[in-house]
């Protein structure tokens, strides 16, 4: 990562959310098996003060960007909601970056779920 910090988080399930997310911070997954190729639905859960916000889902350092969701608000830091979009993968084991094109808000988790044809 750059630039993101950790929090305690008041979500469901506690722990800690991704936090202090600012345009060109970074976080970096390793290492995800895909199973297979095609359409996936990707969530982010996050939470965000006065919105403005957006979150890429990328590869290749940033130069290949999957997608790119923008972040509305949700009325506190730690207010949270999902929000989701579809991307298309290709199958294998590989490495995903998320990128802030617009910071301002906190992340707990992504899902990445194939969606049925
Ligand atoms: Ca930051």
């Amino acid at each position: 990562m750059s630039g993101v910090q950790t929090e305690a988080t008041s979500d469901a399930g506690g722990g800690q959310n991704v936090g202090y997310i600012d345009a060109g911070d970074w976080m970096a997954y390793h290492d995800i098996n895909v199973k297979t190729a095609g359409t996936y639905q990707v969530e982010f859960r996050i939470a965000a003060e006065t919105g403005g916000g957006s979150i890429s889902l990328e590869q290749n350092e940033g130069t290949t960007v999957l997608g790119t969701i923008n972040v509305q608000a949700t009325g506190g830091w730690q207010n949270w909601t999902t929000i989701s979009m579809q991307v298309q993968l290709n199958a294998g084991q590989q490495n995903f970056g998320v990128g802030v094109p617009q910071g301002g808000y906190n992340l707990n988790w992504i899902r990445m779920t194939p969606v049925v044809q």
